[in-house]
């Protein structure tokens, strides 16, 4: 039985891949952080009692700043493979927290590479590295491939080119097996909810049931090249079974606006939405709505601009050109854009019914505000 060690367990794709490991057969062991409240939401299904004989899911208390931690934790797991998720994943508040986002983002792998080395695992075990779209930033060639330059935008952008750089230089230095997949955005019902696709999912849904009024977003116009969270990690995961280390771009190659993929989620709920007015005075508005269950009424300003969501610096356009994935890993993204939206709509949908269901037997029940 192959033993992976994925450091961003309690993470969107941490919780797909776990998933997908487990279904291969794989022992999986996840580094979580301690938190004062329970962050395990994403994975508790894939739980089972350690009392168990079988138990092939393990967690391990963890954080990527701790050097003993990772180094002990490594020697004791001696994985075949790692999959290094862990990450402050959030470009804007990269902005707000750069030294941390550097320190995690950054020296977060090369302590995981050094402690490999300690345990005299370079030869044995395989390392993937969650690279990313972000390191293209101000795009030098359109679309993006594992060829073209990279010029990040933000503190997070440049702390993952160092990881992306480690990466190459330790598989070049010491022969290691080392494979950076440089990911597009990739979302999903587990997205977290600062991101803007699951911001937008979630904000509709609770607009549709009365829960909200106004979304506030920053940049309509900026581009991404949005996929499954569900497909991506099934490329990870093969990266790590070549016969060679590598790089390969995983995405979707169409890229679409944020203004678009308000307008595709709103679509979900049988709302036609016209956008009127220029950069902060823009707004969204309702044209019309077919769903009677839902409480949206033309004319209903839906979506307004918060200057505080605009970047120092912004990634204008992404689009991922992924034939180097297709053609040595046989993968190809199997989700659509359409089905992503519907996905992510339904699923807060249904969240927000059963927030209602609580709040109408009494039970306490809060709305995180929007960030
Ligand atoms: P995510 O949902 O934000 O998950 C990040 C994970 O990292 C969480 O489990 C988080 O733990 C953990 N983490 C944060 N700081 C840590 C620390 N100091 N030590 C250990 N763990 C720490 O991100 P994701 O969307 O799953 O992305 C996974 C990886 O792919 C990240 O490295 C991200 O930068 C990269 N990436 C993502 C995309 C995308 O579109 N999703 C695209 C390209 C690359 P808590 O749950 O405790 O916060
Ligand atoms: O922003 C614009 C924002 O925060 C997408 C991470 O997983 O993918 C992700 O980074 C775009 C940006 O993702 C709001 O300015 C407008 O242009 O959803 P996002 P991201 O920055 O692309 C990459 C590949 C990663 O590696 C990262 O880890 O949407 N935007 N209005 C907004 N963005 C947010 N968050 N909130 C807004 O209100």
């Amino acid at each position: 039985m192959k033993k992976a060690l994925i450091t961003g367990i309690t993470g969107q794709d941490g919780a797909y891949l776990a998933e997908h490991l487990l279904g291969l057969g794989y022992e999986v062991h996840g580094i979580k952080r301690r938190a004062s409240l329970f962050n395990t939401d994403r994975i508790d299904h894939l739980y089972t009692d350690l009392h168990q004989d079988a138990a092939r899911f393990i967690l391990h208390y963890g954080d990527l700043t701790d050097s003993s931690n990772i180094i002990r934790l490594i020697a004791e797991i001696q994985p075949d493979e790692i999959y290094n998720l862990g990450a402050m994943s959030h470009v804007q508040v990269s902005f707000s927290e750069p030294e941390y986002a550097a320190n995690v983002d950054a020296m977060g792998l090369l302590r995981i590479l050094e402690a490999v080395r300690l345990a005299g695992l370079s030869q044995k075990t395989r390392i993937y590295q969650a690279s990313t779209s972000e390191m293209y930033g101000m795009v030098q060639q359109i679309p993006q491939t594992e060829k073209t330059p990279f010029y990040p935008r933000s503190p997070y952008g440049v702390a993952k080119l160092y990881a992306y750089w480690i990466a190459v230089n330790y598989r070049e230095a010491y022969n290691m097996f080392i494979s950076n997949g440089i990911l597009f955005n990739h979302e999903s019902p587990l997205r977290g909810e600062t991101f803007v696709t699951r911001k937008i999912t979630r904000a509709a849904a609770h607009m549709a049931l009365g829960l909200d009024k106004t979304l506030w977003l920053g940049n309509l116009n900026a581009k991404r090249d949005w996929g499954h969270a569900k497909d991506y990690v099934k490329a990870m995961h093969l990266m790590l079974q070549q016969d060679q280390a590598d790089d390969f771009v995983v995405a979707t190659n169409r890229t679409t606006t944020v203004r678009h993929f308000a307008i595709m989620a709103f679509q979900r709920l049988g709302v036609e939405l016209r956008f009127e007015g220029q950069n902060e005075q823009e707004t969204g508005i309702v044209v019309s709505s077919s769903n009677p269950d839902f409480v949206f009424t033309p004319e209903q300003i839906v979506i307004r601009i918060d200057p505080k969501y605009y970047r120092p610096t912004e990634v204008d356009l992404l689009i991922g050109d992924y034939a180097k994935a297709k053609e040595k890993l046989g993968w190809e993204p199997q989700v659509s854009l359409e089905t992503l939206v519907e996905e992510m709509v339904d699923a807060d949908l249904e969240l927000v019914k059963r927030t209602l269901t609580l709040k109408n037997q009494g039970l306490k029940f809060y709305i995180p505000q929007q960030q």
